[in-house]
């Protein structure tokens, strides 16, 4: 038989729907809905029932006002932001904004064609079109020129150039002549992307090995805003548990019992904050999930409780082979609810992993996920709230899942084929959910290393198994910065590499840029050398305890941004290419490495081994962080980055809420707001939120959220009266103007006394060297000016001349 490309043909059959089309070209159903104004979904089947994939959209159509037209040659789908034109024949689809500008159009020749059961949407290429997101894929900030494929990977040893990885999501945001939209091509088979690549401009598409042509088109009037649509459509993070914004310590494996207290008081008797412990595998016993080994961990529950004293959560690994033992109890109930993955012919499939020949729990089934949940209490009964999902791409000795081992998928009954993409977003949900179940009111937390779009929903994500490489370290953070801009605002990195070792410039500076990720965790392999701050010297582990300082004092800051990511999708650490996409110096260099932390903090990542780095700055005025030194934006700066800098910068305007140094999260800051506030012309804002960090309580109005804003021309700051029931946490607050030349200064209409400060942000490195090549870096920020005043859930206002 050959196989040759069928491309649509023409519309045959139509009629107009509450909101859009649907009809038949030829012999293909077809189906376009706008959901929103900003969001259209095409759908093409050559089934009679559409293709529906129930795990990642959760938005309904929302019925936005239409105006459906046609005429002899086209159907017409307007909305208040988004056109689409559909030509009839052949039937081609084409987007345009609402001043008539073109965002997207299909192949005038390809359309969507199928290849056998593989199905194709060719685009046509704009000259200067930019390519953004994906997730997690390796390669550069714009990924024009380059192809991608996605089926979920146990990518071990992973570098810059391999595809796939652990994490799918067949989400992109494209940009063509300035004007952004993004495609979710909702279909969780094998799926490939290719924009530009070995086709020589003539077009970008996107197929699937199976399944329906089934996208939802987004128009947003800037990136930020598509991926805000995109959060409507598959979810946001749920509010995480304090502690799992504080530092992470992990290793495979501490074990036994007194490793894990030795590295708990360690933290604590060197004055370097932590919030969690891990247990990797060796925690079970023979591997076996829902287990605890009696001779490494005699009394699991009194261990945590113990560290629960010292202000420490313990995060445990599960992972989703379960071992085919008689007498297991686990083993025994999965048989008997069958919850088993399954050959056709009704065999439980058997694969060998850790725990040797295991079982796969169907976590696509309800069932299965509501069995999770309750083998859940096991860990809950003892304490733990937070669970790490390892190797559910899923992953198992010779990673080759047969493509006949059928899943239940919602009850559609599918081979790996369909559900492979999807395995471990469902494990990370049944994770999620039965945690919620186990503990009440309390917020889990979960960390996977598979996903698929919608998994934002249950779950933070690390990048998996990397390696200790300046390279490995930047690209880390270019996932971490793709996640984001697909909707995953949580993602971190295994600091200091999983791989290999470390040298102590490198992990100084992987832990430094680490300090501003959403997920803050060190982590290395079984037989590698230590990897705690205090393993690489004394300089390192200053260094160390200097950033995670810095992390702990920004709690306000990064609470607050978790907050907004909760309730708008935008990402925590922003790629450049989310504010300025259109400034072309932001694709090259170090530049596509950069992120900001929320709004205001701009992190330039550079590798360990240079003194001195390039870094790109975007257009405005930028202070370095650390010194209060003006930087002019729009151009490239070269900048020291020896072991002890990180370049970090502040954008003129910048409101950052932060605190004292805590030496974990749970316990209480000195009650002194110190609201770091940078002098910029434009209007700007930031958003305060605080709760308990630890339950639900705020969906019933125990929250205290805040708006606090800087005019420039108005010579004005203003703390906003708080909103909610939970009263605010701080007593006073105490304002550093940064960069600000007035000297009257008044609060509430009063005039107010100016006192004047040396501050540091992190404390100078001691001298070791007896016979040192430089100086070392002293961030001493002189007298600079602070005004200071009780602080209640009134409005403050702050005006100067
Ligand atoms: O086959 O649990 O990516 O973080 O330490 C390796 C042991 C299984 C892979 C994870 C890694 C973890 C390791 N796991």
């Amino acid at each position: 038989m050959n196989i040759r490309n069928e491309s649509l043909g023409s519309l045959s059959s139509h009629q107009q729907t509450t909101n859009g089309f649907a009809g038949l070209a030829n012999n293909v159903n077809f189906q376009f809905t706008a959901y929103t104004e900003n969001i259209i979904r095409v759908q093409f089947s050559k089934d009679e029932q559409f293709d529906e994939n129930p795990f990642s959209v959760t938005l309904k159509p929302q019925q936005p006002a239409v105006k459906l037209e046609e005429n002899e040659q086209e159907l017409l789908l307007t909305t208040s932001a988004v056109k689409l034109v559909v030509q009839k024949h052949p039937m081609r689809l084409k987007f345009i904004d609402s001043n008539n500008e073109l965002l997207n159009e299909d192949d005038a020749a390809f359309g969507v064609s199928w290849l056998g059961h593989k199905v194709t949407n060719y685009k046509t290429l704009g000259a200067d079109e930019i390519f953004l997101g994906l997730g997690e894929k390796g390669g550069g900030l714009n990924r024009r020129g380059s192809s991608f494929d996605n089926w979920n990977s146990d990518a071990f040893g992973f570098g810059n150039d391999t595809d796939p990885l652990y994490v799918s999501t067949p989400f992109y945001i494209g940009v063509r002549e300035g004007r952004p939209y993004g495609i979710f091509f909702d279909n969780t088979h094998k799926t490939h992307f290719n924009f530009g690549a070995s086709n020589n401009d003539r077009f970008s598409s996107f197929s699937a090995d199976a399944g329906d042509m089934n996208y939802y088109f987004i128009q947003g009037d800037t990136v930020a805003e598509v991926i805000q649509h995109y959060a409507k459509l598959t979810g946001t993070i749920q509010m995480p548990p304090k502690w799992s914004l504080g530092y992470q310590q992990c290793r495979f494996s501490y074990y036994p019992e007194h490793e894990i207290h030795n590295v708990a008081r360690t933290f604590r008797d060197k004055k370097i904050p932590a919030d969690v412990i891990y247990l990797d595998i060796h925690y079970m016993k023979d591997y076996m999930a829902f287990t605890f080994d009696d001779e490494r961990f005699s009394d699991p529950k009194a261990l945590i409780a113990k560290l629960e004293e010292q202000g420490y959560k313990v995060v445990i690994i599960l992972d989703p082979g379960i071992a085919t033992k008689q007498g297991y109890s686990t083993y025994d109930s999965g048989v008997e609810q069958d919850i088993f993955v399954k050959y056709p012919d009704g065999t439980k499939y058997e694969a060998s992993v850790w725990p040797g020949n295991s079982h796969f729990t169907d976590f696509t089934s309800k069932k299965g996920r509501d069995w999770w949940a309750d083998e859940l209490k096991f860990y809950t009964d003892l304490g733990l709230e937070g669970f790490w999902n390892d190797m559910n791409e899923p992953a198992c000795w010779g990673q080759d899942v047969p493509d006949l081992v059928e899943f239940d998928y919602e009850g559609q009954q599918v081979s790996h084929l369909k559900a492979r993409n999807v395995y471990g977003f469902q494990m990370v949900r049944a994770t999620y959910e039965g945690a919620r179940k186990q503990i009440g009111n309390k917020r889990p937390f979960a960390l996977t290393r598979a996903g698929f779009c919608g998994v934002q929903r249950y779950s933070a994500v690390w990048t998996g198994d990397n390696v200790a490489g300046d390279d490995h370290m930047l690209l880390g953070v270019r996932l971490v910065n793709s996640l984001g801009m697909t909707g995953i605002p949580v993602g971190g990195y295994d600091v200091g590499g999983f791989v290999g070792e470390c040298s102590p410039q490198l992990f100084s500076r992987w832990l430094a840029v680490a300090a501003f990720a959403p997920f803050f965790r060190v982590h290395s392999m079984v037989n590698s050398r230590d990897s705690e701050p205090w393993a690489y010297g004394e300089e390192v582990e200053e260094i160390s305890r200097n950033y995670i300082n810095l992390r702990y004092k920004l709690m306000p800051y990064l609470y607050s941004t978790f907050y907004t990511a909760h309730k708008t999708g935008l990402p925590i650490n922003r790629s450049l290419a989310v504010a300025y996409y259109n400034d072309r110096n932001i694709y090259g260099g170090n530049a596509q490495n950069a992120f900001t932390l929320g709004d205001w903090l701009l992190i330039c990542p550079t590798v360990s081994t240079q003194e001195y780095a390039e870094i790109y700055l975007p257009k405005g005025k930028w202070y370095n962080f650390f010194t209060d030194e003006v930087f002019e934006g729009g151009k490239h700066h070269i900048v020291h980055t020896s072991m002890e800098d990180l370049p970090v910068f502040a954008k003129a305007g910048a409101i950052v809420p932060m605190q004292n140094v805590i030496q974990n999260t749970q316990q209480a800051h000195d009650g002194e707001l110190k609201l770091h506030v940078y002098a910029g012309e434009e209007n700007t804002e930031q958003v305060l939120y605080e709760d308990d960090g630890s339950t639900f309580d705020f969906e019933k109005g125990q929250f205290n959220e805040r708006l606090i804003q800087q005019n420039g021309a108005e010579k004005t700051l203003i703390i906003g009266a708080s909103q909610g029931e939970f009263n605010t946490t701080f007593r006073s607050v105490k304002i550093y103007l940064h960069g600000f030349n007035a000297t009257e200064f008044s609060i509430n209409g009063a005039s107010a006394d100016i006192q004047r400060e040396n501050i540091r942000l992190i404390d100078p490195i001691t001298e070791f060297d007896p016979l040192p090549q430089r100086a070392k870096k002293d961030y001493l920020i002189h007298s600079i000016a602070t005004l200071s005043t009780e602080l209640t859930n009134s409005e403050i206002k702050i005006t100067w001349k």
